[in-house]
């Protein structure tokens, strides 16, 4: 069988490179030529550990090729992003402009399926815009929602073990959609309807994001208490029913800090958890931005100088180069332009640049900073955490991500 995935991003790409490496001929599908040109020579344009070597693999056996066309196919998959608009009402237009692009190769017996998260009804809406220009195929073609579920970093495992929800407009739908990821996917394969579906990824990203959420509002309550909110989330999660999460600078990345805005958009009256929790680690960003503010100037009454202060970490979350929707990166680039004059190193071991600013290596800004401002758990951090006197040293440390946590 052959099929097209629409969108070679950090989706895409892995799951057409995985799909191919099944026995299934595919054609990746992207707008960008660069990427397409990449792809083809056998190189990744995204950063994850271990796709180099199965992409390099599927492209020298003819598996996978890359065009900024679809062709025909058997199957089609909708994997682009679907981003949020200024007022936090969800965009669909990539997923509208994919699902254009392959209509006209549409046949009788074809599969069309949306993994990209979408808003609740979106897979219906697709199917009225493909039948209101194929009226010929209702009835006779299979289309589904699949959500993806894997982890940045931990794709190519997750891709193959994770459990997947499967949700088709009809029975049959839903079956077509089963019988195609059951050639890659380990983990068992969860029937349903396309709106529950849709929901169940919305759910799980707003899950996180609720128990993200309550981790930070305790980290704020036992700032103010006098509590180290490290040593209570460790007690409070020795009880056998309880699992509270970290709290960090905010919540970033390109899903959790994005999909409950699709629950908010459409149940603005119903959604009240959901909506506070986004205020919450949306406020903890900037909670950590006065905090070291604050530092900043109580330093400069005390000492009679400046400081310097060194922000550790930009990715959104450790041991990864991603800074898309980062808090670390938006609370560093924050406190740049509010104090421009300030002595401000940046140090975030997995990049080599960012925004024309020259970064300091992390070993580096230790030593140099008056002020410590742990804002990633990167490893290297939680290392050097470990082998310094922090306590011993008159740095003044403002740790938001647990690098001390488990200092000994
Ligand atoms: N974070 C905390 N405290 C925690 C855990 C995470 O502050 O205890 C923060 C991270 O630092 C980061 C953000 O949350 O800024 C998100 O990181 P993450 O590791 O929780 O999740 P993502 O965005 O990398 O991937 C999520 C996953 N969803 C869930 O775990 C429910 C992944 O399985 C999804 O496939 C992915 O979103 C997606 O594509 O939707």
């Amino acid at each position: 069988m052959k099929a097209c995935f629409i969108g070679l991003g950090y989706i895409g790409l892995p799951t057409s490179i995985i799909s191919a490496k099944n026995g299934i001929e595919v054609l990746g599908v992207d707008i960008n030529p660069k990427v397409v040109e990449l792809t083809n020579r056998g190189e990744l344009h995204i950063v994850e550990d271990g796709l180099d070597t199965l992409l390099k693999e599927v492209v020298a056996n003819g598996a996978f090729r890359a065009s900024t066309e679809p062709e025909e196919s058997d199957a089609y998959f909708i994997v682009v992003p679907t981003p949020f608009k200024g007022d936090h009402e969800p965009d669909i237009s990539y997923v509208e402009a994919a699902t254009r692009s392959v209509i006209p190769f549409l046949k009788e017996g074809d599969l069309y399926v949306i993994e990209s998260t979408s808003p609740i009804g979106t897979t219906e809406l697709m199917s009225k815009l493909i039948f209101s220009e194929r009226p010929e195929l209702e009835g006779k073609i299979y289309i589904a929602y699949c959500p993806e579920r894997v982890l940045p970093g931990n794709i190519i495992q997750e891709l193959e073990e994770n459990d997947r929800v499967i949700g088709g407009l009809d029975e049959a739908s839903t079956d077509k959609a089963i019988e195609f990821y059951r050639q890659f996917v380990k983990g068992e394969l969860h029937r349903t309807n396309s709106k529950t579906a849709e929901m169940c990824k919305l759910t799980e990203n707003s899950s996180r994001d609720v128990q993200i959420a309550f981790a930070n509002e305790l980290s704020i309550i036992c700032e103010k208490a006098g509590i180290n909110v490290w040593e209570l989330i460790r007690l409070a999660n020795r009880h056998p029913r309880v699992n509270i999460l970290q709290p960090g600078c905010g919540v970033g990345g390109h899903c959790i800090a994005v999909d409950p805005y699709f629950i908010t958009a459409d149940y603005p009256m119903e959604a009240k958890i959901i909506a506070s929790a986004r205020q919450i680690n949306n406020y903890k960003s900037f909670w950590c931005h006065e905090k070291v503010e604050n530092a900043m100037l109580r330093f400069e009454l005390r000492e009679g100088r400046k400081p310097t202060v060194a922000m550790m970490g930009l990715a959104f979350k450790p041991n990864i180069d991603d800074l898309r929707e980062s808090p670390a990166k938006s609370i560093t680039l924050k406190l740049l332009q509010s104090c421009p004059d300030a002595n401000i190193l940046v140090s975030e071991p997995n990049v080599s640049e960012f925004n024309g600013l020259d970064l300091v290596s992390y070993k580096e800004a230790y030593e140099r900073a008056d002020i410590i401002v742990f804002l990633t758990a990167h490893k290297e951090f939680v290392e050097l955490a470990q082998e310094k006197q922090i306590e011993l040293e008159s740095k003044v440390v403002l740790d938001f991500c647990g690098v001390l946590k488990n200092k000994k």
